[in-house]
């Protein structure tokens, strides 16, 4: 069975990045990720080890190693600009979040910019022990029992960080540490914008958790928006 997010939350997705880029300064970049070939199936996940969690799941969910949309939208894709704009000269002051919910991440990555705060959320009535496996970044592992406020880390390199849980084995996600803040991840629908882009040249990565990554330049003059597409060769394991 693979995972599949409905319409409503891709359009919702759809609707929000069209309401929040429609300003009109700088150009834009905007696509779909697509797969082709057939993604292999995702395994459900027995959760009745840890039955809070196991609760909230009527029907079990799967792995998200490869997730799916209708008309071959591959979701969860993240596009950012690795070449070509300057990195960020402070963090953005907002930070970003990550939520241990039904022993899920959700979000199941999550981008982030050098040095930005990054909240860590327990939402479940049982421990979590969230380990990012960090290489080139300080490695660390915290011990979340319910119940305890959110807490805050930030990582100062970029770096591509697999995220586990040391209590449940199926909790996997991803932290990407990215140099600026021109990124985006692709909805249920594939579709991604890149808003206020500024005149340039730019190198445009396209990664995905199980597919890989693919780059493309592309150039942008004054404010045009330009639509850049994906496809990704769906690979059985
Ligand atoms: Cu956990």
């Amino acid at each position: 069975m693979r995972t599949k997010l409905g319409y409503a939350a891709g359009l919702a997705v759809l609707a929000a990045s069209t309401i929040a880029f429609a300003g009109p300064s700088g150009g834009s970049i905007s696509g779909k990720v697509n797969y082709e070939g057939t993604p292999a199936r995702q395994k459900p996940i027995d959760m009745s080890k840890e039955p809070i969690c196991a609760a909230q799941h009527p029907t079990p969910i799967t792995t998200e190693t490869v997730v799916v949309g209708p008309g071959n939208a591959l979701a969860n894709v993240i596009v950012y600009i690795s070449a070509g704009a300057p990195d960020e000269s402070s963090p953005p002051t907002q930070a970003v979040s990550i939520t241990q919910k039904g022993c899920q991440y959700l979000p199941h990555v999550v981008p982030m910019v050098v040095n930005q705060e990054l909240k860590v959320v327990n939402a479940d009535q049982t421990s979590h022990n969230i380990h990012p496996l960090a290489k080139i970044n300080h490695e660390w592992n915290k011990s979340q029992p319910p119940g305890t406020p959110p807490f805050s880390e930030k990582f100062d390199k970029p770096e591509f960080i697999p995220v586990k849980c040391n209590v449940h084995p199926w909790m996997h996600g991803t932290f990407a540490v990215l140099k600026n803040s021109h990124y985006a991840v692709s909805g249920g629908d594939g579709s991604f914008s890149l808003p206020n882009l500024p005149p340039g040249k730019y190198t445009l990565t396209a990664w995905h958790e199980s597919y890989g990554e693919q780059t493309q330049d592309v150039t942008i003059s004054g404010n045009e928006t330009k639509t850049i597409n994906f496809v990704f060769k769906a690979k059985p394991y």
